[in-house]
């Protein structure tokens, strides 16, 4: 069943010149699946035109991206910021499935390009309108912990061989988007296994991941701290607060504190984000799936959302207040 249809997949991008892409603020998992896929797909097909664009990179994956370099200068990350549009047959979105969440160009958005688009991802899909048809045609699984781990499965099913670098990026990927393991299952672990080895240490990946936290994000932390809201829902805790930025690292921090559900507002430019979090426990034994809950809001009121069982946020220019109180009564009815 898999490989019949990792094989229709590739069929799909034969002979095509390809560009590759990925959400707006490329996290780790992102960076990481766009440079192995394309990995992949020179030594699959050999001479095809293989291109990445992003739109800007997320503060980890700059960091994690200047630490790697240090220890492969060789590596080319090299990547555009306009994209060919003559030079594209197909788009293949990875680690999103949400074209809200894409940036191309101010005026241009996938789904009016007229380019055909497909998507290797492992958040929730749910029953979007027209997704159907790209289902099909899409790699999407929603039980993988990373996005890069359905690539490595494309590179075990055709037996392309890994790279040290190829590895270590893989690996950087599974660690971060598992949130160090604290998302992951029993298949995280058996690829994390699979990779280290002589030339790669653990604690080599863990010092790529280090970084020093800005002033800015202690700030953001501490107020987000100063102005949580408790909501006890039995022997459920839900910290609701707000923040200027960094509304996901407040949210997993408010869950290290002892919450087990985290609402985090913060307003962007001209934009509210609110970013969820949830621990895995109460997802698993209440069925809670916050990706879902926000999917189905955005859907019902406008905005782009949806995510993991664990985590996920939604952008949306309505009154906050209004959508924060949709948020709770969902997360109500699951506990
Ligand atoms: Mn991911």
């Amino acid at each position: 069943m898999l490989k019949s249809k990792f094989k229709y997949f590739l069929t799909l991008l034969e002979n095509k010149s390809i560009t590759i892409l990925t959400h707006d603020l490329v996290d780790i998992d992102g960076l990481a699946s766009c440079f192995t896929l394309k990995y992949f797909l020179n030594q699959y097909f050999k001479n095809q035109e293989i291109s990445i664009f992003f739109s800007e990179l997320s503060k980890l994956a700059k960091n994690f991206i200047r630490n790697f370099s240090k220890k492969f200068p060789e590596f080319n990350f090299s990547y555009n910021k306009n994209i060919n549009l003559s030079k594209t047959d197909l788009f293949l979105i990875v680690d999103t499935n949400n074209l809200n969440q894409i940036k191309i160009d101010d005026n241009l958005d996938i789904l009016h390009l007229g380019i055909p688009y497909t998507f290797i991802d492992h958040h929730y899909i749910g029953e979007k309108s027209g997704i159907n048809e790209i289902k099909k045609s899409s790699l999407t699984f929603e039980n993988y912990s990373s996005t890069v781990e359905i690539i490595l499965d494309l590179f075990e099913i055709y037996n392309v061989a890994l790279t040290v670098p190829i590895k270590i990026l893989i690996l950087a990927g599974i660690i971060t988007d598992s949130g160090f393991f604290k998302h992951g299952n029993n298949k995280t672990i058996q690829n994390v296994s699979k990779l280290l080895g002589e030339h790669i240490n653990i604690q080599d990946i863990l010092f790529l991941l280090k970084r020093d936290i800005e002033i800015s994000e202690k700030i953001a932390k501490i107020k987000g701290i100063q102005r949580v809201e408790l909501i006890r829902e039995g022997e459920i805790l839900i910290g609701i607060t707000n923040t200027s930025s960094f509304g996901a690292s407040v949210a997993t921090m408010l869950i290290k504190l002892g919450f087990d559900i985290a609402i985090v507002l913060s307003k962007e430019l001209n934009q509210y984000r609110i970013n969820t979090r949830a621990k895995k426990v109460v997802c698993l034994k209440r069925g809670l799936h916050l990706g879902k809950i926000l999917e189905e809001i955005s859907e019902q009121y406008e905005g782009s959302g949806g995510g993991h069982d664990g985590a996920a946020s939604l952008i949306t220019n309505k009154e906050t207040d209004f959508i924060i109180t949709k948020i709770i009564e969902k997360i109500k009815k699951c506990l």
